[in-house]
C-alpha cells in the first residue's frame, strides 16, 4: 500500500498524523488527562515512522518521532540569554511578606492583586519558539551565560516541539523529576549497586546534563512553564492573562496558581500548601508571590539581580538531629547488602521516623558516619528518611570510626566491594537472605501475589527446609503449613488457596515473579506479549528479545543469559510438573483495545460536519478499534454518526430505522464509555 502512495499522499497523511499524536501526547502529558490507550497511540507513532522511513524527505524536526537525538554530543554549547535569567528575593516567615507588602505597597498608588504560584524544586530552562517551533532549550547557568541544553529537552514529553500557534516567543520555567520516577530510580540504581541520588533535583540534573539524549529520555522527566520573557506575539496585561495564553498555546503551567487581593490571603494559600505539599507528585521547595498586574510589574522595576515585584516564600526543609544507636545490614534477593540507620525517634514531615537508609558502604565512609553520632536528617523528595550529615561538633572525642562488615549478616560468606559499584555483595548464591527475599518477591502483588505468603511465612518454610526454591512453594501441603508458628486452620487454608490461585496466573506475573535482573514488571508483560509461552522464552535468542520495542541490550542480555542456565531449565520443569502455568494469557497488543471495543467488527458511516475531529480522525480511531468505516448507507451498515448538517445519508438511515447517534455518542464510545 505505502508503495502504491504519491508523495503528496504520505505528506498529508504525515501531518494528520503529526497532528493526532500531538494532540494525544498533549492529552496525556501536559493536561494529565490521557484519552486513548498506549496501544492505540503506538499504533499511529508506528504508521507515522513506517511513513518517514519510505519518504524520508517528510521527516521534519518537529515530529514526535524526533524526540530523540541520535548523536552523542561532546559537550555542551555555551549560550548566551539575550533577557537575563533573574533570580527572586526569599522570605521565611511571615513578616517578610508583610514587608514585601508594604514596600509593593509603597512603589505604587494603583490597586494590585498578587499571584500565587508554587514554587517547583527543579531546574531552570528557558526555551525560545521560532514560528511556533521550539528552537533552543537552555539552562540557568550563572543567569547570563547556560548550557544549550535542547537536545534534551526534547525528549520531555511537556514540552511542545511546536507550538498551537507560529508564534516568536521565549518562555521559562522549571524541568523537574516526579517523586514517583525518583523513588523508582533509587530503588533500581540502589539493587545495581548504583549511587542512589539525593532528591529529584539531583536526578532531573544527572538527566538533563546528560550529553546522551537517550539517557535524559529514561528519567522521565517533565516541565512547568511560569513565565514569558519575550512575548513575541502575545500580548497579555497580567501574569494570570499570560499563564492563560500560554495553557492555550499548549505549554504546560502549574494549575495551582491564584489570584489574591491582600497579603493575608497569601499568607493562608502559603501556608496550605505548606502542609499540602508532601502529597503532591512532585517536589516544591516554597511558592512565588508576585505582583499580577504587568503595568504594576513595570513601574515597580528591579534590581540588579531580582524583580522588586516578586519574592519566594522558601519553606523550611524537613530536617532534625537524632542519634544512631546501629547499623542494621541487610541482603537483596540479588546479594546487594544494604546499611539502615536505626535512630532515636523523630518526628520529619508528620511522620515519626526511626530508620533511614544509608544506601551503601561508600556513603557511610564519605560522610564518615560512625554509631552514637548526632546526625541531621531529612526526607529526600519529602518521601524518604535521609541522613544528611554528622554533626561533629556533637561527636565524643572516644568516637572510632565504624566497622564495615566483611562478611554477609545473612549466610558469613566474604562480601565483595566491586570496583565499579557502591555497594557491598553477597555472592554466595545459596545465601539463605538472597533466597527468602527471592521467594518474598516471587510471591508478591506485581509478580505471582500470593496472598499472606509474607517475609515471616516465608523465612519460617525456609528455616525448617520446607521451601527451597520458588517450586517449593506449589509443594508445600497443610500439615506442613500448620507447623509454623501463627498458622491455624484458617490461615493454613487460606494460604493454600492463595498458592493454587497463583498457579492460573498468565506467564508475565512468573516471568517478574523470577527475579530475572533488569526485568520488571513492563519488561515481563512485554516478553510474555510477544513470545506467549515459557518454552519461546526460553529458545528466544538476544536479538529476538532485543527485537521487542521499549527492550534495550540490558535486558535483553541478562533475559538471554539467565534461561541458558541448567539449573533455571529444571525449576522450569518442576513449575510445569505442580500445574503453574506457563502461558501468556493476556490478548496479544492488537486485539487487546479491540476486543472490548463496540466498533469491533461493525460498519460505520459518518455524515455531516464533526466538530471535535476531522472525519480523518475519527475514521481512524474507530479502525483502530476494529470497525470498518464505509462512505455509503447499506443494510451492512450497523451504525450512522450524524454531524452537524447531516443530509440524504441521516434520512436513509432513519427510513431504514438504523441505530444513529450523535458526535458526543461518537466521542464517549470511542473513549470506551458505553451508550444506551
Ligand atoms: C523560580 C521559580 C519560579 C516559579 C516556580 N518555580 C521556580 N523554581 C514560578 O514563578 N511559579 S520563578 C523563579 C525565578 O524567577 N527564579
Amino acid at each position: 500500500m505505502a508503495i502504491d502512495q504519491t508523495f503528496e499522499e504520505a505528506k498529508n497523511k504525515v501531518s494528520e498524523l503529526r497532528d493526532l499524536l500531538d494532540k494525544y501526547s498533549y492529552q496525556y502529558y501536559v493536561q494529565d488527562k490521557p484519552v486513548i490507550s498506549d496501544t492505540d497511540y503506538d499504533k499511529l507513532y508506528k504508521e507515522l515512522v513506517g511513513l518517514e522511513e519510505n519518504f524520508p524527505d517528510l521527516i521534519s524536526n518537529d515530529s514526535p518521532t524526533q524526540r530523540i537525538g541520535g548523536t552523542i554530543l561532546p559537550g555542551f554549547e555555551k549560550v548566551t540569554h539575550e533577557i537575563p535569567m533573574l533570580s527572586l528575593g526569599n522570605a521565611f516567615d511571615e513578616n517578610d511578606l508583610l514587608e514585601f507588602d508594604k514596600r509593593i505597597q509603597k512603589l505604587t498608588d494603583k490597586k494590585i492583586h498578587y499571584i500565587c504560584e508554587l514554587k517547583i524544586d527543579g531546574l531552570a530552562i528557558s526555551l525560545k519558539y521560532k514560528a511556533g517551533k521550539l528552537v533552543l532549550a537552555a539552562t540557568r547557568g550563572n543567569g547570563e551565560i547556560g548550557e544549550n541544553v535542547t537536545q534534551n529537552i526534547r525528549t520531555v514529553k511537556s514540552v511542545p516541539l511546536r507550538l498551537k500557534k507560529p508564534y516568536n516567543i521565549e518562555v521559562r520555567g522549571e524541568c523537574y523529576m516526579p517523586k514517583s520516577s525518583f523513588v523508582a530510580l533509587n530503588e533500581e540504581r540502589e539493587e545495581n549497586g548504583e549511587a542512589v541520588f539525593a532528591n529529584p533535583r539531583n536526578a532531573a540534573a544527572g538527566g538533563l546534563r546528560n550529553l546522551d539524549a537517550k539517557e535524559t529520555a529514561k528519567r522521565n522527566l517533565s516541565i512547568f512553564i511560569y513565565t514569558v520573557a519575550d512575548f513575541g506575539e502575545m500580548t497579555a496585561d497580567s501574569q494570570e492573562a499570560a499563564l492563560k495564553q500560554l495553557d492555550e498555546l499548549g505549554i504546560r503551567t502549574n494549575p495551582e496558581r491564584k489570584v489574591f487581593e491582600t497579603i493575608e490571603e497569601v499568607w493562608t494559600y502559603v501556608q496550605t500548601f505548606h502542609d499540602k505539599r508532601t502529597q503532591l507528585p512532585y517536589d516544591i521547595d516554597g511558592i512565588v508571590i508576585k505582583v499580577n498586574e504587568f503595568d504594576v510589574q513595570e513601574e515597580i522595576g528591579y534590581t540588579v539581580k531580582a524583580p522588586r515585584w516578586a519574592i519566594a516564600y522558601k519553606f523550611k526543609a524537613e530536617e532534625g538531629t537524632t542519634v544512631i544507636r546501629e547499623i542494621e545490614w541487610s541482603v537483596g534477593r540479588t546479594g546487594v547488602v544494604t546499611p539502615t540507620a536505626i535512630m532515636d525517634p523523630i518526628l520529619l514531615a508528620g511522620t515519626t521516623v526511626r530508620r533511614a537508609s544509608l544506601h551503601n558502604v561508600d556513603l557511610i565512609k564519605e560522610r564518615d558516619i560512625r554509631l552514637l553520632d548526632t546526625v541531621v536528617v531529612h526526607k529526600a523528595g519529602d518521601i524518604i528518611p535521609e541522613v544528611t550529615r554528622v554533626v561533629l561538633e556533637e561527636r565524643s572525642t572516644d568516637s572510632e570510626s565504624y566497622l564495615v562488615p566483611t562478611h554477609c549478616p545473612a549466610c558469613e560468606s566474604e562480601l565483595v566491594h566491586l570496583e565499579e559499584e557502591v555497594a557491598l555483595r553477597c555472592i554466595n548464591p545459596k545465601c539463605p537472605a538472597q533466597i527468602t527475599e527471592g521467594l518474598a518477591h516471587f510471591a508478591s502483588r506485581n509478580a505471582m501475589n500470593i496472598d499472606g505468603m509474607g517475609p515471616k511465612v516465608i523465612s519460617q518454610l525456609f528455616e525448617k527446609g520446607l521451601v527451597h526454591d520458588v517450586a517449593d512453594l506449589y509443594k508445600v501441603t497443610y500439615d506442613k503449613l500448620l507447623t509454623l508458628d501463627k498458622i491455624k486452620d484458617k490461615a493454613a487454608n487460606k494460604l493454600l488457596t492463595a498458592i493454587n490461585a497463583s498457579r492460573s496466573n498468565s506467564l508475565e506475573r512468573l516471568l517478574f515473579g523470577l527475579g530475572i535482573r533488569h526485568v520488571g514488571t513492563k519488561a515481563a508483560k512485554q516478553i510474555a506479549e510477544q513470545f506467549e509461552t515459557i518454552e519461546n522464552v526460553q529458545t528466544a535468542k538476544q536479538e529476538d528479545i532485543i527485537a521487542i520495542e521499549g527492550i534495550g541490550e540490558i535486558i535483553a542480555e541478562s533475559v538471554a543469559t539467565y534461561f541458558s542456565l541448567p539449573e533455571v531449565d529444571e525449576l522450569i520443569n518442576e513449575l510445569r510438573i505442580s500445574q503453574v502455568n506457563l502461558v501468556y494469557l493476556g490478548k496479544k497488543k492488537e486485539e487487546l483495545a479491540k476486543s472490548d471495543s463496540y466498533f469491533n467488527g461493525k460498519t460505520i458511516v459518518l455524515t455531516g460536519k464533526l466538530t471535535h475531529f476531522t472525519r480523518e480522525e475519527a475514521k481512524d480511531r474507530i479502525e483502530n478499534l476494529g470497525g470498518k468505516v464505509t462512505g455509503s448507507v447499506s443494510k451492512k451498515t450497523d451504525l450512522v454518526v450524524a454531524g452537524e448538517e447531516a443530509g440524504s445519508k441521516l434520512a436513509k438511515a432513519q427510513k431504514l430505522e438504523m441505530t444513529v447517534w450523535d458526535e458526543d455518542q461518537l466521542l464517549k464510545a470511542l473513549e470506551g464509555e458505553e451508550n444506551e
